[in-house]
């Protein structure tokens, strides 16, 4: 029996041109005590059963489908905003196996308890096998057996096939300060002075989407960031960076070069009776480029010269969210399955690969940026295989409590068990204020992070270190 997750489209219709369709099969682990992988939810490294005895009737499979969840909890199975359909088997002795099905459509995966198949007299004991059973909406069977023998040559196994991850910069395995929002440049010039004032080292500054003119992206609110050069430069003169968010909605407005010269080129998704594809973000009404089309990647990645992007400096480098992607008015906050892309390829069919296309985008157009002389550094929300190849990822919008605190940890070792070696969650909890001793607590385990940002959310109280005194 196949029990399909609940879907709540709201009051959208999906109009399914092609009919129903999908494709099931079961895959056995043997010699395994457990199994992980499977990321991206708040959760446990071993992953507990969703079928068989003790667990009960209404738990679903582990669902991969790319979405913008908002204030996500701290225990619970619900897929988040990347995708990595590898499963990873542990047993006895350190033999480990894995699985890996390369496909871009929702998934479910159920993970059998042992004894759920009571009646075929399998002896669970002595057999130690963990049974699974993965399901996708559309794709087709293009799926990769690791054979291990332990746990780093799987991981060794699966980045032959998806890439190893790129070598960071040194600057970027620092610490990172974060807020939504640094104000203007008399905020910026305050938080870095201070940060020299109290010896705290840092090495990146992040400004986020209200640095921008409206939020066009590539732009620079001229009251706010009157001077972009000038400021760069004068982080640069300390060996310090700046990080501006490049997010994949587009506003629709004529008088936007970017937005006028992606419709006249025909560069948007299209919705599923052919129109550019329109959704509300933060912009308002915005579209969305196909970003599954080398050639308006291409078009993309030539965005972030420093004559295109105007204000930028080389100490400039990228953040890409609400890449899942996020659309406000869409089914689920996401972009409605039925929208077209390139050769009339329907989003159902790559939706988990979107912003990793984004990603990669971006990512190249860095490289071009630096003529093939400077590794680019962008981080992502969304991921998806092979995201490791364009740069770091962290956890989205956790929240200020030491229950989001405790579970960075398995979140951060799937991600690099599955490839994804380069990741981190907000320093500090994005969502809420945290109290003193939370705070330290998570810059001593985010020192730890491959990926070290302290972030916070606009609604919240000030949180640079020096205002926590004991
Ligand atoms: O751009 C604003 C935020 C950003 O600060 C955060 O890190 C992202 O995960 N963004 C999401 C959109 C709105 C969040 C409520």
């Amino acid at each position: 029996m196949v029990r399909i997750g609940k879907r709540d489209l709201g009051s959208h219709t999906d109009k399914r041109p092609y009919g129903p369709q999908s494709i099931s099969f079961d895959v056995s682990f043997y010699s395994a005590e457990f199994v992980s992988g499977i990321p991206e939810r708040a959760m446990s490294l071993a992953l507990k059963p969703t079928r068989g005895p003790g667990v009960e009737k209404d738990v679903e499979p582990y669902r991969l489908f790319n979405l913008d969840v908002f204030e996500y909890l701290s225990e619970s199975p619900f897929g988040l905003y990347g995708s990595l359909p590898l499963m990873i088997s542990h047993g006895k002795e350190g033999r480990s196996a894995g699985f890996f099905w390369l496909n871009a459509a929702e998934m479910q995966i159920d993970v059998l308890g042992d004894g759920w198949d009571a009646e075929s007299g399998i002896d669970w004991v002595k057999q130690k096998r963990i049974d699974t059973f993965w399901m996708s909406e559309a794709g087709i069977v293009d799926a990769f057996f690791f054979v291990g023998p332990g746990p780093k040559e799987v991981v060794r196994q699966y980045t032959s096939v998806t890439g190893r991850p790129a070598m960071p910069q040194l600057f970027s395995i620092a610490y990172h300060q974060c807020r939504w929002n640094y104000r203007d440049e008399e905020d910026v010039e305050n938080v870095d002075a201070k940060f020299d004032e109290h010896d705290i080292p840092y090495d990146v500054l992040w400004l986020d989407i209200d640095h921008t003119d409206g939020r066009r992206y590539f732009t620079w609110d001229s009251a706010l960031f009157p001077h972009p050069e000038e400021m760069q430069k004068k982080l640069a003169e300390k060996g310090r960076h700046m990080v501006t968010i490049v997010d994949p909605h587009i506003k629709r407005d004529d008088s936007f070069r970017l937005h006028k010269e992606a419709a006249e080129k025909g560069y948007y998704v299209k919705d599923a009776g052919g129109k550019d594809f329109d959704g509300w973000c933060w912009p308002g009404s915005s579209s969305y480029l196909d970003m599954v089309n080398p050639e308006i990647r291409s078009w993309w990645g030539d965005k972030f010269s420093y004559k295109n992007y105007v204000g930028s400096t080389p100490s400039l480098y990228i953040w890409n969210d609400m890449n899942e992607p996020s659309v406000f008015n869409g089914p689920e906050v996401s972009m409605p399955r039925d929208a077209l892309h390139l050769g009339g390829i329907e989003h159902r069919e790559l939706h988990n690969s979107y912003g990793y296309y984004f990603h990669m985008a971006t990512s190249n157009g860095l490289l071009k940026r630096g003529g093939g002389n400077d590794r680019p550094f962008v981080l992502s929300r969304a991921f998806f295989p092979g995201s490791q190849r364009y740069g770091p990822v962290w956890t989205g919008d956790n929240t200020a409590d030491w229950d989001h605190l405790r579970v960075s940890v398995p979140m951060i070792l799937t991600l690099g068990l599955t490839g994804i070696s380069f990741s981190g969650a907000d320093v500090g909890g994005y969502f809420g204020n945290p109290g003193p001793e939370l705070l330290v607590r998570w810059y001593q385990l985010g020192a730890f992070y491959p990926f070290f940002r302290g972030h916070a959310h606009q609604d919240t109280k000030r949180r640079e270190p020096w205002l926590f005194g004991y």
